[in-house]
């Protein structure tokens, strides 16, 4: 066992060793995988030991189907006192009156939004998918495609357009003004700028729309003030829990429209799913906690500054970045001014033998299909929490690099680069254990 799995993981994982030494192994595995690579996907995180340690906790053998105070199965008290806390600081974080903290995931979330705000058939507007959008905001296959009907504005494609790639907020208009869709969708899984919930309002209101916002990408910048927030402008806020909030694996639904609230508990209980994960709810009530602590405010700062020093320092090493940069924790960068012939698929697969985790992406307008694409998408949450700065980005940087153009030579170049990488990568994260390890 090597000295980053002497950890908090390892309480766990020794009570599991002695019965199944199978998923002992496993876990042992992907704790070390965890330790000694670098974390670059753009939605994922490292949970505190206290936020796992919730998950992991008795809260998860019990039901507790409907809301604190008013649920269909007795014995649970703790259940209402953790749930409610939860509540509670979820309200402070994002500073609204209503919080649902049930939903099992972000796209759970949004299910229970669609039931709550719209009827079968009805007409919602969201980004154009490939552009940067989420499935479940009207991909045909899912739910939202299927029962709704989506109808999508774009980017603004002219490259001499000084926001190319960025929302182009006047086609918005002209789309929500052709189709009239009941609910007005923003936030988004790849796109690397502020969003203006101010101007999308607007547009709202000129044609009786209700703005939705989901802010699963962003909902840690919101909380800790490195993002504007949706509030007051969007009737409907959706976040994921996981991302750069750094809680456990799960949704929230939040507003301030009190004749929503009604249809939104209805609309995740029963509507959507049936008893909550209160493991869960728990860990989320310890991370909204973490939230809450001035030491977070600093840490998203800092996730910003990371990711546009990561930004910077690729545009040097030749890669172009999609709108020209970054003002959040996620880029997308195009591979083509590289080389025109590498690909996302490629080079996911190039880094990861180097150590350097992350996904490929579409860039806007991208003439490849999604399994190929011409981007990776690159977040700095992770790398942040672990305690990178600005410094390590820039390593980070010249590490991807060297994969890269080691890929484009061949396959004996990129197994020679990738090992000397993997290795550099394994020492650096040495320096830099993860939380609760030593
Ligand atoms: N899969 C998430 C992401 O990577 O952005 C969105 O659900």
């Amino acid at each position: 066992m090597t000295t980053a799995q002497h950890s908090v993981h390892d309480a766990g994982v020794d009570l599991i060793r002695g019965q199944d030494p199978d998923v002992a192994a496993i876990l042992d595995a992907e704790a070390e995988r965890q330790a000694t690579t670098i974390e670059l996907i753009a939605s994922e995180n490292h949970a505190s030991p206290a936020v796992m340690a919730a998950a992991g906790s008795c809260m998860t053998n019990k039901y507790a189907e409907g809301y604190p105070s008013a649920r269909y199965y007795g014995g649970c008290v703790h259940h209402d006192a953790v749930e409610q806390l939860a509540i509670d600081r979820a309200k402070e974080l994002f500073g609204c009156n209503y919080a649902n903290v049930q939903p099992h995931s972000g796209a759970q979330a949004n299910a229970a939004a669609f039931l709550a705000l719209l009827k079968p058939g009805d007409t919602f507007a969201s980004l154009v998918l490939a552009d940067g959008g989420h499935l479940s905001h009207g991909l045909k296959v899912n739910m939202s495609g299927k029962w709704f009907n989506p109808v999508h504005y774009p980017l603004h494609y002219d490259e001499s357009h000084p926001e190319f790639e960025q929302i182009d907020y006047d086609k918005v208009a002209e789309v929500c003004r052709e189709h009239k869709p009941k609910v007005l969708m923003c936030g988004y899984s790849a796109y690397p700028r502020v969003i203006d919930f101010k101007r999308f309002r607007e547009i709202a209101d000129e044609v009786g729309a209700l703005l939705f916002a989901d802010i699963a990408h962003i909902a840690g910048l919101v909380a800790g003030g490195a993002h504007p927030s949706p509030f007051p402008h969007a009737h409907l806020v959706t976040t994921t829990t996981h991302k750069s909030l750094r809680g456990p694996r799960g949704g929230l639904i939040l507003t301030n429209e009190e004749d929503m609230i009604k249809k939104l508990n209805r609309a995740v209980f029963p509507g959507t799913q049936g008893g909550p994960l209160m493991h869960i709810v728990t860990a989320k009530a310890v991370a909204f906690g973490e939230a809450l602590k001035p030491e977070f405010r600093a840490y998203v700062q800092q996730v910003v500054a990371n990711a546009r020093t990561l930004a910077a320092a690729l545009v040097e090493h030749g890669y172009r970045i999609t709108s020209g940069g970054t003002d959040n924790h996620v880029m997308l960068v195009d591979l083509r001014t590289k080389d025109a012939e590498l690909t996302g698929a490629d080079a996911e697969v190039w880094l990861e033998r180097g150590g350097l985790i992350c996904n490929k992406n579409g860039v806007p307008q991208d003439p490849r299909p999604p399994k190929v694409t011409s981007g990776i998408r690159l977040g700095a949450c992770a790398v942040t929490t672990r305690g990178f700065g600005e410094a390590e980005m820039r390593q980070v940087a010249a590490f991807i690099d060297r994969v890269l153009t080691a890929g484009l030579k061949g396959e004996a170049e990129l197994d020679a680069e990738a090992s000397a990488v993997r290795e550099e990568v394994r020492q650096l994260c040495g320096g830099f254990p993860l939380p609760g390890h030593n």
